[in-house]
């Protein structure tokens, strides 16, 4: 698909980097001159921004953290003044205090100018007509999404989460070719059409769909390009760097992150050593340009890897692997660790396991246990006891071979477990309560 930005997407890896370089360096100086808070953790950390002489020196510098933001709410380590800001976005946070992300004019324009090259990159544009499924409002997904496809001079249908019906007959009467919404939503959605008789695949003309704000597995991709006759592609990004920011091209080979706007680094959780391209880690960004709240070095808590190599669609920027799940979201279920999307990865190689599974962990005695519910999908749900029971052993089998530890299995009727229209929420962990 050809670039948005070709002068920048597919600029010599050596140019860029002189630009990251360039931007860094900038950055770090006006940070350390103009904001008492850089400036303080510089100082404690004994870096100056001087000892800036490569783009690997971005190692010498503090990390960032969530909590950074939280202890400094509502905007004490904003670095523009309250008149520059055009909008703030406020994320929940599933505890304590909510962040707050302000963002001047250009973070806009360079927000919209980032989902622009990933949109483009998978062939949306003039023409075109995206659904923004995600939510509108305080959360950065909807308007994210919307100014990025506006960009593009796609036409925009922004119906926002929930009323999935009418969502439904928008998407036919409206021609709509593109979707943009989590991926669980999509999956809600597809079950909905069916009901009212609708087939996305053979009754609309849907032709892509930008899933992300949450985990989902590749062998989930296969399940929805297949059931909805779809390209997905994978879209990333968090409040605190603006929000939805990358994509995937075409190649579905990794998500595109733009050189000249966040300098990725991987990190290793436990000791904050950088690690090489290949190897997983956290995921680390430092927004080059952001002007109202560039984070340095943010420690975003996302576990994937930096793929080695360029991209065949000819774009030179860094591309990460899919989000394996994060630093916090992983299970310790009697000394083992469990990710999530370890267990739907296994799950849906099973082809008679429908496209939903919930994760329950307690603690019996001194003694974890977990339990996978799993919905059987409709073609495999029989009366037949023997029948199910075949499955529930091929599942518990598939589980304790890729996971490791041993796990009960509970296999529902399709359409049992909680639906959702935004983030999905699929462990519950009673050992907490
Ligand atoms: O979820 C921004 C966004 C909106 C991204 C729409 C994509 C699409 P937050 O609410 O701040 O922002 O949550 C960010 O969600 O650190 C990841 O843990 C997770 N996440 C986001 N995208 C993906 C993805 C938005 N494609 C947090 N795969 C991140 C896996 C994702 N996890």
């Amino acid at each position: 698909m050809a670039s948005w930005n070709p002068r920048t997407e597919e600029m010599p890896l050596d140019e860029l980097r002189r630009l990251q370089f360039k931007l860094l360096k900038s950055l770090v100086y006006r940070l350390y001159s103009f904001n008492d808070f850089y400036r303080r953790r510089m100082k404690e950390h004994e870096v100056h921004p001087d000892d800036i002489r490569t783009l690997e020196d971005v190692a010498k510098l503090p990390f960032m953290y969530k909590s950074d933001l939280r202890d400094g709410y509502p905007d004490r380590i904003f670095t523009a003044e309250q008149n520059e800001l055009v909008r703030y976005h406020v994320s929940s946070g599933t505890t304590g205090k909510p962040t707050v992300v302000g963002y001047t004019e250009r973070d806009i324009e360079n927000w919209s100018e980032s989902l622009a090259r990933a949109f483009s990159s998978c062939g949306l544009g003039r023409g075109d007509v995206m659904q923004v499924s995600y939510g509108y409002g305080l959360f950065t997904g909807g308007l994210g999404a919307h100014y990025g496809a506006e960009r593009v001079g796609a036409t925009v249908l922004p119906t926002s989460v929930g009323n999935t019906e009418r969502q439904i007959e928008l998407m036919q009467d409206l021609h709509v070719t593109a979707i943009a919404c989590t991926p669980s939503y999509l999956l809600h959605m597809g079950e909905v059409a069916e009901k009212m008789g609708v087939s996305i695949k053979n009754d609309t003309d849907l032709r892509m769909g930008f899933l992300g704000a949450e985990p989902w597995s590749e062998q989930m991709r296969g399940r929805i390009e297949d059931w909805l006759g779809i390209r997905a592609y994978d879209i990333y990004g968090t409040s605190e760097l603006s929000g939805p920011m990358f994509t995937e091209c075409t190649e579905q080979q990794g998500i595109h992150i733009w050189g000249d706007l966040a300098l990725v680094e991987i990190v290793d959780p436990a000791t904050g050593e950088v690690l090489e391209a290949g190897e997983q880690g956290e995921l680390t960004i430092t927004m080059l340009q952001k002007e109202a709240l560039p984070m340095v070095r943010y420690r975003i808590g996302d576990l994937t890897a930096i793929e080695e190599g360029t991209c065949a669609c000819g774009r030179t920027h860094p591309r990460i692997g899919r989000i394996r799940g994060r630093v916090d979201d992983m299970l310790i279920v009697r000394g083992i660790n469990v990710f999530p999307s370890q267990v739907e990865h296994a799950l849906l190689e099973i082809p008679e396991v429908g496209r939903h599974f919930q994760i329950v962990v307690d603690r019996k005695g001194a003694l974890d246990s977990m339990l996978v519910r799993v919905e059987v999908s409709e073609e495999a749900f029989s009366d037949k006891i023997t029948e199910l029971m075949v499955i529930k052993k091929a599942v518990e089998h598939r589980l304790r071979s890729s996971l490791n530890v041993s796990v009960d299995v509970e296999l529902v009727e399709p359409g049992t477990l909680p639906r959702f229209e935004g983030k999905s929420k699929k462990v519950v962990d009673r050992r907490s309560l």
